[in-house]
């Protein structure tokens, strides 16, 4: 609970203190209106009087934190300026790996996680060894910078032989750095076919502010993995 400032807890008993007031008369003057003489009625109607702004008193005060406000907002803005996320088919056991790579980076994926801007927030095998019952990779940068970004994916094990296609969907969104809101800039789905194969998806140009230069959007491919199977055996053998 957010706690109110002591200005705000002086106003709120101050107001607190007039709305006393204009209770205790206004409920005077109603009851006036049953013209009682009764020495015993007044100190009743007296004591009822008390009573209810003495309640009504305590309701306004404790309103503002029936509904304090909360950090809950800035809690829900999504972390990171440049958002690339990558979805397949959640009930296939097939692990798809992302790669981008920023203005001015080396190439970001599940062997090399954290660049100068950019940085993986997990590699997801497909359905082994995860806990989350989804197939989603998302890849975030603090801050943009201003020049072309690629985007690929790389389709890395198969859950079936003979393999059955499957469809990834690439999203890539930008938070505007100034006012924090979130908008999608590019989307698309790829049908894989082919175990090993890395495409890239987007190539594409922003500017710091995150606008997106529309001629620049193409898929020429670039590769971007590195500590693929074969690298990685052929790292070892020339150790
Ligand atoms: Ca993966
Ligand atoms: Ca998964």
């Amino acid at each position: 609970m957010v706690k109110p400032k002591l200005q705000t807890l002086v106003n709120i008993i101050n107001f607190n203190l007039l709305i006393i007031m204009i209770n205790y008369f206004f409920w005077r003057k109603l009851l006036e209106n049953f013209n009682s003489t009764d020495e015993g009625d007044i100190v009743f109607r007296d004591v009822i009087l008390l009573a209810l702004t003495g309640f009504i008193s305590m309701v306004i005060l404790l309103l503002p934190f029936v509904n304090p406000p909360t950090e809950e907002e800035s809690a829900t803005t999504p972390p990171g300026n440049v958002i690339v996320e990558l979805f397949w088919d959640d009930k296939r056991d097939v692990d798809i790996d992302l790669w981008v790579q920023a203005p001015d980076d080396i190439p970001v994926g599940y062997s090399n996680k954290g660049g100068l801007f950019f940085n993986l927030l997990r590699d997801d095998l497909g359905i082994y060894k995860d806990n989350s019952p989804v197939n989603y990779e998302v890849s975030y940068s603090r801050g943009i910078s201003n020049g072309t970004y690629i985007a690929n994916l790389h389709l890395y094990r198969e859950d079936t032989s003979p393999f059955k296609p499957i469809i990834a969907e690439m999203l890539v969104s930008v938070v505007d750095p100034d006012t924090d809101k979130r908008k999608q800039i590019l989307k698309t789905s790829k049908k894989l076919e082919v175990i090993g194969e890395e495409i890239t998806v987007f190539q594409f140009k922003l500017d710091r502010k995150g606008n997106l230069d529309k001629n620049s959007i193409n898929n020429n491919y670039v590769m971007l993995r590195s500590g693929n199977k074969d690298a990685e055996e052929f790292a070892i053998d020339n150790e």
